[in-house]
């Protein structure tokens, strides 16, 4: 959520900044803007709405040296006066997070006759730069002394007119990280934004402060201490975040999941076995202690939880519980050192998951594995295990892929839980395992579906509400289903089990509010079958994802899809498609912004 980029080099670099911009427009794309040092002063060029209108607002901007931000407003409405940079004097300031003593930071200095201009928490660390630079004059001190005392998250880039040439960035709880090269060197909020520039990429932790000029980089800590950094080779390919020929990215890394599940899965290689080891080089004696699990995770991320506890119960016998890890941050709970924490992010950053596993290892839970598609992320880091899946870049803001390769990892963690817990005959870990491999290709055939769904999608061009339904472990996908349509359509919808239908919900039901119900063809079709009747009783319109052997007719009212194949355990991976095709669909049908869906962005980085 908002995307930093800063560069200092020997020739203009507005053209750098522009660009990297674009590749973070998914964090956030409220407002864009750009502070470069110019001739005379700051020049600063702001924007409502997209990179796009920045571009051709910046047109005429030239300089070697210079800070953009794309936002994702958390203080302050989206318009131009809240845009960033924010300036104060001769700086300017980007920033990505949240500063929580921004009220108490704003009195003081506003005693001190600074003005405040926006409604951002912002505004108080540009004059808070300000401030100190009053008795430090150097800019990397000032900057550093400033950072502490902020409270809060941030990753921010300060440049100054009066010390050309130079950029000074920090951060605290926000990603950052800087790329270096021969012709300059550059920050970002992630790697994405700086490919076009340098593969070298330093990832700074919290609380280091650096310094960036065209042909330097230093790093400290907040407390002064000089610190080196590695440089890590980024393997990030740049087509993997280029649209190609699909209309949306969504569009993209729905059709993209048959290689990221191969991909994810590669690891298992051709063996007929599973080895703890695929978590980390500690797994085998990590794991043999635990006796329960807790999955924390947040949005999509936490529905791939709650279908890998369906699993985790019946085939490995191991307890286990989802917690949203915004409240299990802050809610008093009973540690179990024996319990192993499983943090589940797309980015890694997610400020909620990223807080509740440090809260877990505080509270004396040191069993901890991270499932994250970004290995240097900071959850990654901070786990004793780790699953990387291979989603490759998730660009559009409604994840997919991602969702499907963290259940990917999830069924190898039960199937690895259940041979250390010793139930797991050689026989069904061989079947599973090929059902895994052949994961891709059934995934293939359910794209094949898009036609179809494409026409049942423009029966919700005029739907303001939806239904979803699912039984067992297709109950997560039923809530995974109602998240998509309503992240991107902006159709409310709902997700029950389908047996609380009569419990209460079954009062919505009429002619204008479709149901969707997801009905494998499994131990509870029979049941689900006499909810759909409940359903169709009331006059209510279902669509229902089938399996090619669930014995549903077509009838007034029941619109039926079936998919290809029966896919037992993994059903859900493939059932979730169609629900994710049906929302794509329904967003087009009802002309939203599939990719950047109002008031949401992606990797959420902050509270
Ligand atoms: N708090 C700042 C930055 C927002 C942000 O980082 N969002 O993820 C603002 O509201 O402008």
């Amino acid at each position: 959520m908002c995307g930093i980029v800063a560069a200092a080099a020997g020739s203009n670099i507005v053209p750098v900044l522009v660009e990297g911009l674009k590749k973070l427009e998914y964090r956030g794309y409220d407002s864009a803007g750009l502070a470069v040092i110019g001739q005379n002063g700051i020049e600063r060029v702001r924007s409502v709405g997209r990179v796009a209108e920045l571009e051709s607002a910046s047109a005429a901007t030239h300089s070697p040296t210079g800070i953009a931000h794309t936002r994702w407003a958390t203080h302050g409405i989206p318009c131009e006066r809240n845009a960033h940079p924010h300036v104060s004097g001769a700086i300017a300031v980007v920033h990505n997070g949240i500063i929580e003593n921004y009220e108490s930071l704003r009195q003081e200095l506003s005693a001190q006759g600074y003005v405040f201009t926006s409604d951002t928490d912002t505004e108080s660390i540009a004059h808070l730069v300000q401030a100190t630079l009053q008795d430090e004059p150097d800019l990397f001190q000032a900057v550093r002394l400033a950072c502490q005392r902020l409270v809060g998250a941030y990753a921010i880039a300060v440049i100054d007119h009066s010390q050309p040439g130079r950029i000074v960035v920090a951060r605290e709880g926000s990603p950052l990280l800087l790329g270096v090269s021969d012709t300059g060197n550059y920050a970002a909020s992630d790697a994405s934004a700086l490919l076009q520039v340098t593969r070298n990429m330093v990832y700074l932790e919290n609380g280091d402060v650096a310094e960036l000029t065209a042909d330097k980089v230093r790093i400290a800590r907040l407390d002064g201490t000089p610190v080196e950094r590695p440089i890590h080779v980024s393997q990030l390919s740049a087509a993997a975040v280029e649209l190609g020929t699909f209309r949306h990215y969504m569009q993209k890394e729905i059709f993209e999941q048959p290689d990221a599940l191969a991909n994810t899965l590669e690891i298992v290689g051709g063996s007929k076995t599973i080895q703890p080891g695929i978590f980390g080089a500690d797994a085998g004696q990590l794991l043999a202690g635990v006796d329960s699990i807790l999955i924390l995770a947040c949005g999509t991320s936490a529905h791939s939880g709650y279908t890998a506890r369906y699993w985790l119960e019946a085939i490995a016998g191991v307890p286990c519980a989802v917690e949203i890890a915004s409240e299990y941050r802050y809610r008093v709970s009973v540690p179990n050192p024996r319990q192993l924490i499983v943090a589940i992010s797309q980015s890694g950053e997610t400020a909620d998951t990223l807080a509740a596993l440090r809260h877990a290892k505080e509270l004396g839970q040191p069993k901890t594995l991270a499932i994250c598609n970004v290995p240097e992320s900071a959850i990654v880091r901070e786990s004793a295990l780790r699953f990387i899946t291979r989603a490759g870049p998730e660009i559009g803001v409604a994840s997919t892929k991602a969702f499907t390769t963290q259940l990917a990892a999830l069924f190898l963690l039960t199937l690895v839980m259940a041979k250390v817990k010793g139930r797991l005959a050689p026989e069904q870990e061989s079947t599973f395992i090929d059902q895994l491999r052949h994961l891709p290709v059934a995934v293939n055939k359910v794209l094949e579906l898009e036609d179809a769904i494409e026409v049942w999608a423009k029966r919700f061009a005029d739907k303001h509400h939806a239904l979803f339904l699912g039984r067992g472990r297709h109950y997560p996908i039923a809530l995974e289903g109602a998240l998509k349509l309503k992240e991107i359509s902006y159709i409310h919808a709902e997700a029950y089990p389908a047996g609380e239908l009569k419990h209460g919900p079954l009062a919505l039901v009429d002619a204008n509010m479709p149901v969707i119900s997801v009905a494998p063809n499994d131990q509870l079709l029979d049941k689900l079958k006499s909810n759909l009747k409940e359903v169709q009783a009331r006059g209510g319109e279902l669509y229902v994802f089938a399996d090619a052997d669930s014995e549903i007719p077509e009838s007034e009212g029941v619109h039926i899809l079936r998919l290809p194949e029966h896919y037992g355990e993994l059903s859900p991976i493939l059932h979730v498609i169609p629900l994710q095709l049906l929302s794509y669909h329904a967003a087009l049908v009802k002309g939203t912004d599939v990719d950047k869906p109002r008031n949401l962005a992606k990797s959420v980085t902050v509270e």
